[in-house]
């Protein structure tokens, strides 16, 4: 790198905010283009602040950048829930820290409420450059009722994308925009550093992605997942991790008759686990109760 492309490259951290179930780490992943977060049709996937790291060569007509983004749990309005107050103060914990960007994710199948008010409130203060997503645009138009409304949000903003994370559509203007809007800076994340976080957190995440997408409801969101220990044999990888969740009952439920559930979940872990980490996978499932598996998210 030149000393003037070392002056102009840009650097910093972009943080994903919005609704629990707008489209966030599926953005996150389709920015970043590797999967890193796991994402679900159900509300409250997102846990933990998890780093996706977006590296942009610089061009002719711009200069190069690293994107951080800091991916977030989804503001949700479940007050009962003890889940849901530990997960929006994770939101405002991340809120507090010094980020550059805020991408503003927002559903325009579902409509304004109280829930969107307070989720725009947690960041309409913030004195940094602002965007606004408007995600899931390649729904059918009668399904995008609300997008009037959202689209008349864009004023508020620097600047306002429609686009599909979910199929990649529109996605490189807003990478362009972001960079634009990030600070000079050197680059903070190592070549092929692409998240922060662990090998054994992915390794739960992607299992409990497939306890969601197995059980449409009954399964309550009372649950999490460990991964104890994992051993890299020469032809095969032992992973072997535990399903906490609160009641006997719904240990019965992730169980399923004749193990049949959990068998589900194993298999299709097991599939997304090897295609990744390319090599053949002995995944141990184990389901616990621990009423307290809360006190340690
Ligand atoms: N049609 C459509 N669906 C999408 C799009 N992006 C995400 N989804 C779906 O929306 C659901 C929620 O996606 P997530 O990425 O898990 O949403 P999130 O905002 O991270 O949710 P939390 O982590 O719970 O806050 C999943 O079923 C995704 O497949 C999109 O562009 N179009
Ligand atoms: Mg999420």
């Amino acid at each position: 790198m030149t000393e003037s492309e070392k002056k102009s490259f840009k650097s910093g951290f972009v943080v994903l905010v919005g609704r629990s179930n707008v489209g966030k780490s599926t953005l996150l992943n389709t920015l970043v283009g590797t999967k890193i977060a796991a994402t679900s049709f159900r509300a409250q996937m997102t846990r933990n602040e998890i780093h996706g790291v977006m590296n942009m060569p610089g061009t002719d007509l711009h200069p190069g950048g690293q994107a951080i983004f800091i991916d977030t749990p989804g503001v949700f309005k479940d007050k009962k829930n003890p889940l849901t107050a530990k997960l929006t103060n994770k939101v405002k914990t991340i809120l507090e820290q010094e980020i550059d960007v805020v991408i503003y994710v927002v559903d325009p199948s579902r409509e304004v409420g109280d829930e969107e008010r307070a989720s725009f409130g947690m960041i309409r203060h913030l004195n940094i450059p602002k965007i606004l997503v408007i995600n899931k645009s390649d729904l059918p138009k009668n399904e995008k009722e609300h997008l009037p409304e959202y689209e008349s949000w864009a004023k508020d903003f620097d600047a306002c994308f429609q686009l599909s994370a979910i199929n990649a559509s529109h996605i490189q203007p807003l990478r362009e925009k972001v960079i634009e809007l990030l600070p000079e800076g050197e680059q903070l994340y190592t070549d092929g550093q692409l998240t922060n976080i662990d090998n054994y957190f992915w390794m739960a995440e992607i299992i409990r992605e497939k306890i969601f997408s197995v059980f449409e409801k009954e399964v309550p969101y009372s649950m999490a997942v460990e991964v104890d220990n994992v051993e890299d044999k020469p032809d095969v990888m032992v992973i072997s991790a535990r399903i906490l969740t609160n009641e006997e009952r719904y240990k019965k439920i992730i169980i399923g008759r004749g193990g049949l559930k959990i068998k589900e979940i194993g298999k299709m872990a097991r599939r997304e686990l090897e295609q990744a980490i390319n090599k053949k996978i002995y995944l141990e499932l184990e389901v616990e109760v621990d009423p307290h598996w809360v006190e340690r998210i």
